[in-house]
């Protein structure tokens, strides 16, 4: 029998992965979508097939965090034996604009969700997209034990969803996992993160169109994986024996220096001809260093990344210069 998942967050850039990972192991696929004025589902439209269509696994629900009778209405409908919840307001510098709402959506949205399960007495697996920031002000490595010091809006309200998911996992018995992620890109990442930024920046001055690009601080530390294999670890972490709390990560530290000079090297671009500095992009306070040791779910779900911070950087430039170069066949990238 065909499994039935619930994706909040399936325009994102994991969502879309995800989606396509669990098709192609014959999921039906339920993908909670916001209401925009203008079409917000670019990075799911070669997925998507008119629901009339008999073979069509995958359907779309409008649907907002910060509405629970419409979580309470849409699990009711669907009836998903796994839900991963990857919608959040997930940008940190946006966090210190937006606290309020970042709080909503991205911690109160999460209890919303876990209450609707509750609710209407789901027997579901939940997976939640915790996140390395919360251990902020930690220094590395950080695994699943260190202690958590969040250092900006976004931070504190994944801890809180962090604990909110333990509470409902030790209160009600639900299987219920973090999935505590550091960073992970890809061609399909949010144009305003430092990666995206910086590669598009790339493709935009290699073919003329763009002479620099502006950045905040090119000191701060990530470790930086690949987003399809972290989407796969996701779905790992819900196919386990117990509902535990698992890094993934690469365990390998870079600067977004060393990501520019990387990104700009590939393309034959000497970097610091083209980028400049704007304070702007500083944050009220800033995580210096994110390093994480994923030994934890290596051991338990045979999880290992394989693409490392250069080769990812080579991926996305040539991605977004095949976007400069064939807009509408680099769409699907
Ligand atoms: P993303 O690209 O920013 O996607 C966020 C998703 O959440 C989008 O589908 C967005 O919809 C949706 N969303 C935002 N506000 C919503 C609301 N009020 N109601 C319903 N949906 C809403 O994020 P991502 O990089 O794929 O990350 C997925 C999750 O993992 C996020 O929770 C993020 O915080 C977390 N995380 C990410 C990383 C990383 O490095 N990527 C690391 C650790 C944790 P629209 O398309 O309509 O905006
Ligand atoms: O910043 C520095 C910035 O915005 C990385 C989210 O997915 O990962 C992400 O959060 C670093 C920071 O990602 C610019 O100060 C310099 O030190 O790409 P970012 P993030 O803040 O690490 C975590 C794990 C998540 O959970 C989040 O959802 O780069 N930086 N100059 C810049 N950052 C941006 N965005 N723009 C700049 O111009």
């Amino acid at each position: 029998m065909s499994k039935t998942a619930l994706i909040t967050g399936i325009t994102g850039q994991d969502g879309s992965y995800l989606a396509e990972l669990l098709l192609s192991k014959g999921y039906t696929v339920h993908g909670l979508i916001r209401r925009a004025s203008t079409f917000n589902t670019h990075r799911i439209d070669h997925l998507y097939r008119d629901p009339h269509d008999p073979d069509s696994k995958l359907f779309l629900h409008y649907g907002d965090l910060s509405d629970g009778a419409r979580l309470v209405t849409l699990l009711a409908e669907i009836h998903p034996q796994e839900v991963y919840h990857l919608a959040a307001q997930s940008h940190v510098r946006v966090s210190f604009d937006e606290p309020e709402h970042t709080g909503d959506v991205t911690g109160i949205g999460t209890t919303r969700l876990l209450e609707a399960i509750r609710m209407i007495g789901l027997d579901c697996r939940f997976y939640q997209a915790s996140t390395s920031e919360m251990f902020g002000a930690t220094p590395p490595p950080q695994r699943e034990d260190t202690p958590f010091y969040p250092r900006s809006p976004y931070g504190a309200a994944k801890l809180y969803s962090y604990w909110m998911v333990r509470n409902y996992r030790e209160g009600y018995g639900m299987f219920a996992t973090n999935g505590i992620l550091f960073n992970h890109e890809s061609p399909r990442r949010g144009e305003t993160f430092v990666t995206r930024k910086i590669t598009r920046a790339v493709a935009d001055i290699a073919s003329g169109r763009a002479d620099h690009v502006f950045l905040g601080n090119l000191d701060a530390v990530r470790d930086w994986g690949y987003a399809p294999e972290y989407v796969e670890g996701m779905w790992r972490m819900l196919q386990a024996d117990e509902p535990d709390d698992f890094v993934l990560a690469t365990g390998h530290a870079y600067t977004v220096r060393d990501f520019v000079e990387a990104a700009f090297g590939h393309a034959g671009l000497d970097w610091e001809k083209h980028v400049r500095f704007d304070d702007r992009y500083l944050r009220p306070t800033e995580v210096d260093a994110l390093i994480g040791d994923a030994s934890k779910a290596r051991n338990v779900l045979g999880w290992e990344p394989r693409v490392l911070t250069p080769e990812l950087a080579r991926i996305m430039v040539d991605a977004d210069i095949e976007r400069v170069r064939a807009p509408e066949a680099a769409r699907l990238a």
